[in-house]
């Protein structure tokens, strides 16, 4: 943070700025590999932080409830245009306060209580939204679910369509939260076609990789695309929506008064921010460096002895099975936490553990990206992570691995962060 403002904090309310503090260095001085987090820049991280919080703006630029929108009103366009441009969008709904909430307004858009959604089921590498039976989109809606292979964990698009036809779904949805391979949009948008259900595509963990080049973009095949804005993407934590012009009117509706009361404009900001950012030759290079990190972490991870959900990546994520190290996912993450590695238990498909203390790990390396390390750094974090998943319970080992940790991100600084 910067100094100023961390001494204004500090002079107010001295206790949430040493805890700011704190996280700050933990930050700083741990590998980051939770898959669905990032480093924002400091101007995303100045925009968010600004004036722009005092803000109520309800509607949409020009068509506002509340006076004083001059500025506003331009800020939003121009994230607007910006995310229109980077993505190649008919249009672009910036103002959802985040993935679940953007979802939640497809559904609103296109669906009543009751309506068929199919989506990818959780343990098979989908999201909560996608109509997983404890979230709202599974009660209120007739949720049915696909999943993926059991002999090559991969989406089977025969089942998708199978399954299409079977139900009749008036919503499908495709992409996922642990998903290492490329999501075949063309495919699903032909299914989707033939039943006469909108296809919703959500790319909140790819969006960057879209963005810069690396990964197929689904705007040609999707009605609406949905995203968050904090992870590949690397802006603030927030949410978009892109649809055909066609859909336009209904997802703006959905969202607001839909869903939403007024933007979170300070976010709105950032998220412009991010897509200038994103928008560059050097984001284009960071999006290929990300996928190239997780293909050598994936393979430095093969090298020793860990077996892959799909046996690689093709994107950002990669999902280890432990099974065969004898070792829980949640053991594991905790042991890797405790040496400065820091990741998330995840379940793997067809796992025959429990969510909260599953089979698997999931991995993500746009964090490590965004801090300029490159292939040669996963073979290292991949040695690491194969000596503390072989000792879990060796608090010395985590300790002296925590310290190289800390000598190793040294060399790496992470973007926003001025300690
Ligand atoms: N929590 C996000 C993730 O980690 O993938 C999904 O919402």
């Amino acid at each position: 943070m910067h100094p100023a403002l961390a001494k204004t904090i500090a002079d107010v309310d001295p206790e949430i700025a040493e805890l700011i503090a704190k996280e700050e260095r933990r930050q700083r001085d741990s590998i980051r590999l939770i898959a669905s987090e990032n480093y924002v820049s400091g101007a995303v991280l100045a925009a968010t932080g600004s004036i722009l919080t005092n803000k109520y703006s309800e509607g949409y630029p020009t068509k506002r409830y509340y006076e004083g929108q001059q500025y506003i009103d331009q800020i939003e366009q121009l994230c607007i245009e910006r995310a229109k441009a980077l993505f190649g969008a008919d249009h672009a709904n910036v103002q959802p306060y985040s993935g679940s909430p953007a979802n939640l307004a497809v559904y609103f858009a296109f669906l009543k209580p009751g309506d068929t959604v199919m989506g990818l089921g959780l343990p098979a590498g989908g999201h909560l939204t996608h109509g997983w039976p404890v979230s709202i989109t599974g009660s209120y809606f007739k949720a049915v679910q696909y999943g993926v292979r059991r002999d090559t964990h991969r989406i089977d698009m025969d089942e998708v369509r199978e399954l299409a036809l079977k139900e009749r779904p008036k919503l499908i949805w495709c992409g996922g939260t642990a998903v290492p391979r490329t999501i075949e949009f063309a495919a699903y948008a032909e299914i989707a076609k033939e039943v006469g259900a909108i296809l919703a595509a959500d790319i909140a963990h790819i969006s960057g990789l879209v963005a810069g080049g690396a990964h197929p973009s689904p705007v040609p095949f999707a009605d609406v695309v949905s995203t968050t804005t904090h992870k590949t993407l690397r802006g603030p934590r927030g949410g978009m929506l892109m649809c055909k012009t066609a859909h336009q009117k209904a997802i703006d509706k959905a969202v607001f008064p839909g869903l939403q009361g007024g933007p979170h404009n300070h976010t709105t900001a950032g998220i412009a921010v991010a897509l200038k950012e994103a928008a560059t030759e050097t984001f284009k290079q960071y999006a290929k460096q990300i996928v190239a990190n997780a293909k050598a972490l994936a393979a430095t991870l093969v090298e020793h002895g860990f077996d892959l959900i799909t046996g690689g990546t093709d994107n950002h994520l990669v999902l280890a099975d432990l099974t065969s190290k004898n070792i829980s996912g949640k053991i594991a993450a905790k042991a890797l936490d405790a040496a400065g590695i820091e990741l998330n238990y995840n379940s793997v498909p067809f796992d025959p553990r429990k969510p909260f203390d599953p089979s698997g790990i999931r991995l993500g390396t746009s964090s490590v990206a965004s801090r300029g390390m490159k292939e040669a750094e996963m073979k290292q974090i991949g040695a690491w992570m194969a000596q503390v998943v072989a000792a879990p319970a060796d608090t010395a080992l985590h300790a002296k691995i925590s310290g190289e940790v800390r000598e190793f991100c040294a060399k790496f600084p992470a973007p926003g962060i001025l300690l």
